[in-house]
């Protein structure tokens, strides 16, 4: 048993609502925990995005792993991977599911579209997996995990695909059945009426998992009425230092001097702080030759 997956089971199956917030990369998922948050969404939209690639599996799984790795190393929080739709069939669901646990990551969102997966956000048709073949990915993912309380979230793409309510819920009803921790139902509506209608008519007998971009109440409380366990906030921190450099990368270039943006940016101090740099003077009082401690 790790403790990062009990984690995420705990924060899946307790009576509260829980957050999660994306990260891309090592420095983000330190934020994400500094902010308070109790759980790392990984996110395949901004990990690719990250990386200058499209949210279509143009990155490898194993490219994939390579940065997960230093996020879960540089944080105590669990970290929920989005698995897209498993990287190709259950054979490579195992594999991923094998590294995953190796790298106690806490848990897995599988979605039941086909490889390679598009963005739901993107205005194509998508086509979803036959339920049976999401089913094989699901039982393949919980009985090959390492971890007992790894968790399987398996995501539901039949409002993506606009297939309406019922094959919503018979997805979820197969998943759960098939195994799955939890299921997460997505939707690009503005409104939460396809989240509404789930979320009625679904009996909530494993927690439920959501994602919230578009269609964000302003009032918070409407996720405990909805009986939501956890809410990902998807992609905002990516989006939030895209326009954070854009606006740095503008000014420094056409004032030819960086004192504009000096109240605006992180001052070095504060990597060194995320980076833990003192953390490592303390380690070289007690271990090292002092070459690296500080000149005072
Ligand atoms: C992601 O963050 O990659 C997701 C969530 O899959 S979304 O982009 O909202 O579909
Ligand atoms: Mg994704």
């Amino acid at each position: 048993m790790k403790r990062k997956a009990r984690a995420l089971r705990q924060i899946l199956y307790s009576s509260t609502v829980d957050f999660a917030l994306e990260a891309h990369n090592g420095i983000s998922a330190k934020i994400v925990e500094k902010a308070g948050f109790p759980v790392i969404w990984g996110s395949g939209l901004t990990i690719s995005a990250s990386l200058g690639h499209r949210d279509c599996n143009e990155i490898s799984w194993t490219n994939l792993c390579d940065q997960i790795e230093y996020m879960v190393d540089g944080t105590s929080i669990p970290l929920l991977l989005d698995g897209d739709s498993g990287f190709g069939n259950f054979n490579n669901v195992r594999l991923l599911i094998r590294k995953l646990c190796k790298y106690d990551v806490g848990g897995v969102c599988l979605e039941d579209k086909l490889f390679p997966k598009t963005n739901s956000f993107l205005p194509y048709h998508q086509t979803l997996a036959p339920i049976d073949e999401f089913v094989g990915k699901i039982k393949a993912a919980k009985d090959t995990q390492t971890d007992e309380d790894f968790c399987v979230i398996a995501r539901i793409e039949a409002f993506i695909a606009g297939l309406g309510l019922d094959e919503a819920i018979a997805r979820a009803y197969a998943y759960k059945e098939a195994g799955a921790d939890a299921i997460m139902i997505h939707s690009k509506q503005s409104s939460l009426i396809e989240i509404h209608q789930f979320c009625e008519a679904w009996d909530h007998s494993i927690p439920l998992v959501i994602a919230p971009t578009t269609y964000a109440p302003s009032n918070p409380e409407v996720y405990k009425k909805l009986n939501v366990s956890l809410i990902l906030w998807a992609n905002q921190l990516l989006r939030a230092s895209i326009q954070a450099m854009y606006h740095a990368a503008k000014s420094l270039f056409e004032t030819q001097t960086p004192h504009a943006m000096h109240p605006t940016i992180a001052s070095m101090q504060d990597i060194f702080n995320l980076v833990e740099q003192k953390e490592l003077e303390q380690a070289e009082e007690k271990y090292g030759t002092h070459t690296s401690s500080p000149i005072s």
